[in-house]
């Protein structure tokens, strides 16, 4: 077993897991781009198809971006009783607006992405992400979404918070007064939906968060899924809502959406957030 990075792999390591890593084996190098904000590679790796990386961190990969952006988006838009006006902060490759697209009681996306290269690379090489851009019911802004999320008081019905991991410029997307300005930007029965890491490879992390979203909500959880192409092999989401419950789905998909859904469910959306007792009873010693 060699302990040395191999040449021709693409290799994710973060300090909030150190000495660990991903490696992926590089088949093609499709684009490698400084844009204003980061560094852009965009590459096919080995088993999963083409693939998206910012600052070394994986975005997407083309064999399962499905399981991310599904949970992302059907969970929130399913507990929901009719979202019509959602907020995505990040997602410039378009992959989560495509899904919330699938929801015909959505009429008003907006999408603020700081680096408008994001879109243009994705618009370039993941067409079948990046074109929900494009759809009349979608508002891209290329802005600070720190700073935009400000200036929309009580407008949603959900804010999506599509953030990388919490290092560096991302840190501000894991704050006590981001997540607070997010539920500002809520209608009183809004839900607020955030990637909030892996509660196996960053459980601090994802604890931290935890606790913000329940100072924040009357009702909140934390919901996880297996997924290869990111360290771990597991990422998840914190969700939150003063209204009511969000672990089960308010509504169910019908018709022909179900057939368009790879990975939701009413039965998934459950048990996603079913965790195990060594976690669960960190909160619970936390309540006594
Ligand atoms: N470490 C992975 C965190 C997920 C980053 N966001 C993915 C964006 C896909 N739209």
């Amino acid at each position: 077993m060699s302990t040395v990075f191999k040449e021709g792999y693409f290799t994710e390591t973060c300090p909030l897991w150190p000495g660990r890593a991903l490696s992926v084996r590089i088949l093609q190098t499709v684009a490698t781009v400084e844009t204003d904000y980061q560094l852009l590679e965009i590459f096919k790796g080995e088993g999963f198809g083409l693939m998206l990386a910012l600052d070394g961190e994986i975005q997407l990969a083309e064999s399962d971006e499905f399981i991310y952006h599904e949970m992302f988006a059907h969970v929130p838009c399913f507990a929901h009783p009719e979202p019509e006006n959602v907020l995505v902060i990040g997602g410039g490759d378009g992959a989560l607006a495509r899904e919330l697209l699938k929801h015909p009681c959505i009429e008003h996306i907006d999408l603020c992405e700081i680096d408008e290269e994001v879109v243009n690379q994705c618009s370039r090489y993941f067409p079948w992400t990046a074109k929900a851009l494009n759809d009349p019911r979608v508002n891209v802004y290329f802005q600070d979404g720190a700073k935009f999320i400000r200036s929309c008081p009580g407008m949603y019905d959900i804010v999506f918070v599509d953030g990388p991991d919490p290092v560096g410029p991302g840190e501000a997307l894991f704050s006590d007064r981001f997540l607070a300005d997010c539920k500002r930007a809520l209608k009183p029965d809004g839900i607020l939906v955030a990637q909030s890491e892996s509660y196996l490879l960053h459980p601090t992390v994802t604890e931290a968060q935890c606790r913000r979203f329940r100072n924040l909500f009357a009702y909140s959880g934390y919901y996880t899924f297996s997924i290869p192409s990111y360290p771990g092999g597991s990422l998840g989401f914190c969700i939150g809502c003063d209204d009511h419950r969000v672990d089960v789905p308010y509504r169910r998909p019908i018709g022909t959406f179900t057939k368009r859904l790879k990975m939701y469910s009413m039965a998934v959306h459950k048990a996603s957030f079913v965790l195990p007792p060594f976690w669960r009873n960190k909160f619970e010693a936390d309540e006594e």
